[in-house]
C-alpha cells in the first residue's frame, strides 16, 4: 500500500509530519516554561538549597550534644548571633513556640528522633527538610514583626495534620530586653 496522495487528495504522511513537528514545539515550549518558573520561583522566594552535609547521631540525640533539651530554642551567641535549635518528631516540634527578633539574621538549626519531617515557617522563606541522622541549617531574616504558624510539610504518620509549631517574630528592642533576662527565649503572651 502506497501512502502517496492520489491526486486532488490531502498527502497524509505530510499533514501527520506536520502535526508531529507543531506537538513537538508545544512540548518544548511547555518544557521551557517550567525551567522558567523553577528559576522565577527559586529566586524570587530566595529559596534556600542545602548547602552541605552535616551528621548528628540519632541514638544520643536527647543524652548529649547540641540537642539536648535544654539546648533547644532561641538562643542569643557571645558573638550576638541568633540561633535557634529544634527537634521534630511524631507528631510535634520541641519547642512548640519558637521566638525571634524582627530585622537580624536568625540561624535555625533542626534534627529529626524519627523519620522525615519538614517545615516552613509562614509566608516566608524559611521552608526545610528535616532528616533523621541529619542537621538541617540555614540562616534567614524575618522583616517585621508578627506571628507565623509552623506546620510540617513532609507527610511524617496518622498525626501529620496536628504536627505544627508558632513562630513568634518580636521587634528588635522586645527580643533583646528578652535574651538579657535569659539565656533560653520563650515564647510570650501577646
Ligand atoms: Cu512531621
Amino acid at each position: 500500500m502506497s501512502t502517496a496522495a492520489l491526486p486532488g487528495e490531502p498527502d497524509s504522511h505530510a499533514i501527520a509530519i506536520a502535526a508531529e513537528r507543531r506537538w513537538a514545539w508545544v512540548v518544548i515550549a511547555i518544557m521551557a516554561l517550567l525551567v522558567v518558573m523553577m528559576i522565577f520561583t527559586g529566586l524570587h522566594w530566595s529559596a534556600m538549597p542545602p548547602s552541605r552535609v552535616e551528621t548528628v547521631d540519632v541514638k544520643t540525640l536527647h543524652l548529649k550534644g547540641e540537642f539536648v533539651e535544654s539546648n533547644l530554642g532561641t538562643s542569643v551567641g557571645a558573638d550576638g548571633k541568633v540561633t535557634v535549635r529544634l527537634i521534630a518528631q511524631q507528631y510535634s516540634f520541641q519547642p512548640q513556640c519558637i521566638v525571634v527578633p524582627a530585622g537580624v539574621p536568625v540561624t535555625f538549626r533542626g534534627t529529626s528522633t524519627d523519620t522525615i519531617h519538614g517545615f516552613v515557617v509562614g509566608t516566608t522563606n524559611a521552608n526545610t527538610m528535616v532528616i533523621p541522622g541529619f542537621v538541617a541549617t540555614f540562616t534567614t531574616t524575618f522583616p517585621k514583626s508578627g506571628e507565623h504558624l509552623m506546620p510540617c510539610h513532609e507527610y511524617c504518620g496518622t498525626g501529620h495534620e496536628a504536627m505544627w509549631a508558632r513562630v513568634q517574630v518580636l521587634p528588635r528592642d522586645e527580643f533583646v530586653a528578652l535574651a538579657r533576662r535569659s539565656p533560653r527565649i520563650s515564647c510570650v503572651a501577646r
